[in-house]
């Protein structure tokens, strides 16, 4: 029956008509076969006893009781939508018992013709009302400016009836108008009715379909919520407010119009973004939040852009009004290091009591970039670690709200990457709401030249979240879609659109001259009175309020405006810590600094070692086939434990291990990572013979551990590191990390690194521990995949290359650098960065002794040479400082040319910030020695840029500091095998030449 549906709605109204009177029903009944699973005896549908379903179909039409139950409970499946292997889950009726009922209670052959045309105006009927809900919103009143189409178009699908004329094209006549037709299960528009006339039919569906709500949801593969929508929209009535509700809107509406009249007058030329056309979103945001806290939500998390971002602040968040206006002072002074940023970024928390529920609230608004919808992957995963943390699985108690420009939302691959996370087991946030300022312009651009799509919210369909557009100038209709909007989250735990077609009344921001792109637009604009006004004009005719208690309502709030205007004069210094997004209780002490500042020394106890060891090498759960090659991989765990070494996938284990075992989670997250990429990781065993039966061994560890969460994401980088990086912000007490499937994918996520990882901290006082693993090396597998661009993160980094820091007794690193990439610095919840091996997870030299893992060692920034040279330093000729994998291939060569005396090679674990003063010390080791910086980048790429100028300081320009490494390239790497091993022989053979820099000017 879904066939048939699907037929006559897409069909033109000829084609209906033609289709019934060429018995399409037999058709789709052929067709549907192929849905019935062969019985053992005769098929429930063949083609000889189609006519007879045929026949039943039309007398069950005539009256329903007529046929046997599970007849009726077929037809009424099948007409209610349900696809029809579905149709069929009930007890299928006995044929030939049925059929014998029917021919006996009914001359049906007498009254075959009376049936088809019965039939023929009943699917009329059916279509019609399909059509109304599939299309519907073509036609609804959406521009409150009523001179665009909201879905880009004007034309009027002709199966709608916006005229009577239209009638024919069903085969119906304006004489059928006042015919009663019995309703189909898949319509609510007759509330207590079974049956309608054919002219209330029409009305209500235009009243449900086509007025300021326009409904997009019938592209949803679930008959059950496709009737929970009709349900909510359709049934008569609905939408009514009580005169309370009304006045609340209307208290609300003031508030939101004159704050923003607040700003205008008082700061004419400054920059706010005003939300002057939509001042509607404001209620529309507190009805979400009241209804979700009715409902049992406690913690509401929002991410939105510049448009309306002062007014949530103040009318939404409720953030003291002084604190936003003292911001447009521009004596204010910045009580906080770094660069902070301007008012409309910044990001706020705030617990209270809602007023509507009396229950205690706490509303959260990310700081955002002006890059726009970076932000939202941010707020899912802040919203993911907020239910992960309360144990809330199904998003009950957190939520998130997410609001977008018209443009951005169709613009903006992020919000599509955003949007497919919404129902990954791991990602999912069970269900998030977004809010559309759809002003119909973005910046100086139309919707026409903006996007393909009709409307701006049609990435959602992607998802099966219904959109409701709304006409942003209904209060009223704004209201209910947002109650039915928290309502669809509560009940289905999925994402949900709300579209308010709106208007800008001023141009993109309070300086802008509109007039220059949109001339005939903002004509139309400069005559549109403001929806307070409508809305009150409208409440004072129908007596709810009156002029007085209007006008007072504007009175009142004016004079909160002023009073708060007063005491902001009052503010002379900015503290960004108090625009705290997450406020990471307990960490910080009263100056806003993390309150331990010190880095704890990383090692372990042995039997912790061995315990962690041999969990990584066993499979904890009986009766679990794994892998063969997996079985052999775990013996050579074992075997390592033993021997006490580990390998770079062990030692992941002992660090994720150890921190479980301190009540730290730990989050690892990205493509793949549940194997690895090079398959090295195995953190989730399958069961061989048992389909989807897994084991993550590192939750077996110890009996009281943290949680550890291992994932493999979808394919994005963007919307991926977005998320975690939201998840990382939530709680310092977690260790989470994003792996990159290599390296060089983190540029398809460089917003995120640039404008949250990098500086989220010096704009917003913003600390994040997050940690990305990024898969880096040369060996000759082409310009992909080599290169996880170290120079670019190093360029980042704010450790000044001309000053060399100074060292006290009390050193620590943390206090001399604020920002990023500090490797040791996990405990501050600095970003790290981590360039991972790829072959090297496999190298046999790559291996770490339990001797520096134990109790009592630490990370080291710096691995010196320990060898033949370290102790003839004097009779070493140069000292080769080098990182990651090339060091292999240096040690290996210099034991070729049995030049160990002679050189010494030095490691650099960590690059930024500058081992100032480890390096100082093994320069000073070797005096006589000349200094080379080799690595296996090409000279512009990698590292030498960053370290060259450091190490200069460190000599105080006396010595230079030779390049030894690949040329310059604009490629990262080359695709040619021979050419990589060439060029690696050509750089190996000059670093060990211990005449290659022999009167050479530095
Ligand atoms: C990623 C990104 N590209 C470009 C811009 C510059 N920009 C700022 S606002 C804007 C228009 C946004 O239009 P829309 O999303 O419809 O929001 P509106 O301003 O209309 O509320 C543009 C292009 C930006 N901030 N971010
Ligand atoms: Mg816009």
């Amino acid at each position: 029956m879904s066939h048939l549906r699907f037929l006559v709605v897409t069909l033109k109204p000829h084609g209906i008509q033609f289709l019934v009177k060429q018995d399409v029903v037999r058709r789709v009944f052929l067709q549907s076969q192929r849905y019935v699973s062969s019985g053992a005896t005769e098929p429930f549908l063949s083609g000889s006893n189609s006519n007879y379903v045929e026949e039943m179909y039309y007398t069950w039409l005539e009256n329903p009781k007529s046929v046997h139950k599970s007849w009726d409970l077929f037809f009424r499946n099948a007409n209610a939508g349900a696809p029809p292997g579905q149709a069929y889950q009930t007890h299928l009726p006995d044929l030939s018992k049925s059929r014998a009922l029917l021919f006996q209670s009914h001359g049906l052959a007498k009254t075959a013709g009376k049936a088809e045309k019965l039939v023929e105006d009943h699917l009329a009927v059916q279509s019609l009302i399909r059509a109304y809900q599939i299309r519907g919103h073509h036609v609804a009143q959406l521009d409150p400016l009523g001179i665009l189409d909201a879905d880009l178009d004007s034309f009027v699908p002709s199966d709608l009836i916006t005229t009577i004329d239209k009638l024919g094209l069903y085969g119906l006549h304006e004489s059928d108008l006042d015919k009663v037709f019995r309703l189909p299960t898949i319509t609510f528009i007759g509330g207590d009715e079974t049956a309608l006339s054919l002219r209330e039919i029409i009305k209500r569906l235009e009243n449900t379909y086509c007025q300021h709500i326009g409904l997009e949801f019938m592209f949803i593969n679930d008959v059950e919520q496709c009737q929970w929508i009709r349900q909510k929209f359709e049934t008569p009535g609905v939408m009514k407010f009580t005169n309370e509700e009304k006045r609340t809107l209307l208290a609300r509406l003031v508030r939101s119009t004159r704050f923003e009249d607040f700003l205008a007058r008082k700061w004419s030329s400054e920059k706010r973004f005003g939300l002057e056309g939509c001042e509607v979103m404001i209620p529309a945001l507190k009805t979400i939040i009241d209804k979700s806290s009715e409902m049992g939500v406690e913690y509401v998390i929002m991410g939105m852009p510049h448009r309306g971002r002062l007014n949530v602040l103040a009318n939404v968040i409720r953030k003291e009004l002084e604190q936003i206006f003292c911001q447009f002072d521009p004596k204010l002074e910045a009580a906080d290091e770094g660069s902070g940023d301007v008012k409309y970024h910044l990001g706020m928390y705030h617990e209270r009591i809602n007023r509507a529920t009396n229950k205690k609230i706490t509303l959260s608004l990310v700081a955002n970039p002006s890059h726009l919808e970076a932000v939202n992957p941010v707020v899912q995963g802040k919203t993911k670690a907020e239910q992960f943390y309360r144990g809330d699985t199904e998003g009950k108690k957190v939520m998130s709200i997410l609001l977008h420009g018209d443009a951005a939302f169709a613009g903006q691959g992020v919000v599509y990457e955003t949007f497919h996370l919404s129902d990954l087991p791991s990602y999912t946030t069970n269900g998030t709401i977004h809010v559309v300022v759809n002003n119909q312009i973005g910046f100086t651009t139309d919707p026409r030249m903006a996007r393909s799509s009709p409307y701006p919210t049609d990435v959602a369909r992607v998802v099966n979240a219904p959109i409701f557009h709304v006409n942003a100038d209904d209060p009223e209709a704004v209201m209910y879609v947002c109650n039915v909007a928290v309502e669809w989250r509560n009940a289905f735990h999925k994402d949900v659109v709300v579209d308010l077609v709106c208007y800008r009344r001023r141009g993109h921001n309070e300086m802008d001259e509109p007039l220059f792109t949109q001339p005939l637009m903002y004509k139309q604009i400069h005559k549109q009175v403001p929806v307070l006004k409508k809305y009150a004009d409208k409440l004072i005719a129908d007596g709810t309020v009156t002029l007085q208690e209007f006008e007072e309502e504007i009175a009142k709030y004016d004079k909160i405006c002023e009073e708060a205007y007063t005491r902001s004069k009052d503010k002379k210094i900015l503290h960004i810590k108090h625009w705290l997004d997450s406020p990471w209780p307990g960490f910080f002490n009263l100056n806003g600094e993390p309150k331990s500042m010190t880095c704890p020394p990383t090692g372990i106890p042995e039997d912790m070692l061995n315990h962690i060891g041999n969990g990584a090498s066993s499979v904890p759960l009986e009766g679990f086939k794994i892998h063969g090659g997996l079985s052999r991989i775990l013996k050579g765990r074992l075997e390592m434990t033993k021997n006490r070494v580990v390998d770079w996938a062990l030692g992941e284990y002992m660090a994720f291990g150890s921190l479980l075992k301190e009540g730290i989670h730990v989050r690892l997250s990205g493509q793949d990572v549940e194997r690895g990429t090079f398959s090295h990781r195995h953190h989730v065993l399958h069961d061989q013979e048992v389909d989807k039966r897994t084991c993550v061994p590192m939750n077996h560890l110890w009996e009281q551990q943290a949680p550890y969460t291992v994932c493999n994401s979808s394919l994005s980088e963007y919307g991926v590191l977005g998320f975690e990086l939201g998840f990382a912000m939530a709680s310092p007490n977690a260790l989470v990390c994003w792996e990159a499937q290599f390296g060089d994918f983190h540029n398809t996520a460089q917003c995120i690194i640039d404008q949250f990882i990098s500086s989220g901290q010096a704009k917003w006082f913003r600390h994040n521990g997050i940690v990305l693993l990024l898969p880096h090396g040369m060996e000759g597998m082409g310009p992909e995949h080599s290169s996880a661009r170290p120079e670019r993160f190093l360029q980042m980094s704010n450790d000044d290359s001309d000053a060399y820091p100074e060292f006290s007794a009390e050193f620590d690193v943390s206090q001399l650098y604020e920002c990023n990439w500090i490797v040791i610095l996990l405990p501050f919840r600095k970003p790290l960065i981590i360039f991972t091996p790829k072959s090297l997870l496999r190298h046999p030299e790559a291996k770490s002794s339990f001797d520096e893992m134990v109790s009592g060692t630490s990370f080291r920034r710096v691995i010196p040479e320990d060898g033949a040279a370290a102790h003839t330093p004097n009779e070493v000729k140069r000292v080769i400082f080098c990182t990651g994998k090339v060091y292999y291939d240096l040690i290996k060569e210099r034991k070729n040319q049995d030049l160990e005396k002679h050189v010494a090679i030095t490691r650099l674990e960590q690059i930024s910030p500058f081992p100032f003063d480890l390096v100082k010390e093994e320069l000073e080791k070797y005096p006589g020695a000349d200094l080379v910086w080799c690595q296996e980048e090409h000279k512009n790429i990698g590292y030498y840029d960053y370290v060259k100028p450091r190490f200069r300081t460190i000599v105080n320009h006396t010595r230079p500091i030779w390049y030894v490494g690949r040329e310059p390239a604009a490629a990262p790497a080359t695709g040619n095998k021979n050419a990589h091993l060439v060029s690696l022989r050509r750089f190996l053979d000059t670093v060990f030449n211990l005449e290659a820099f022999e009167g050479k000017m530095f």
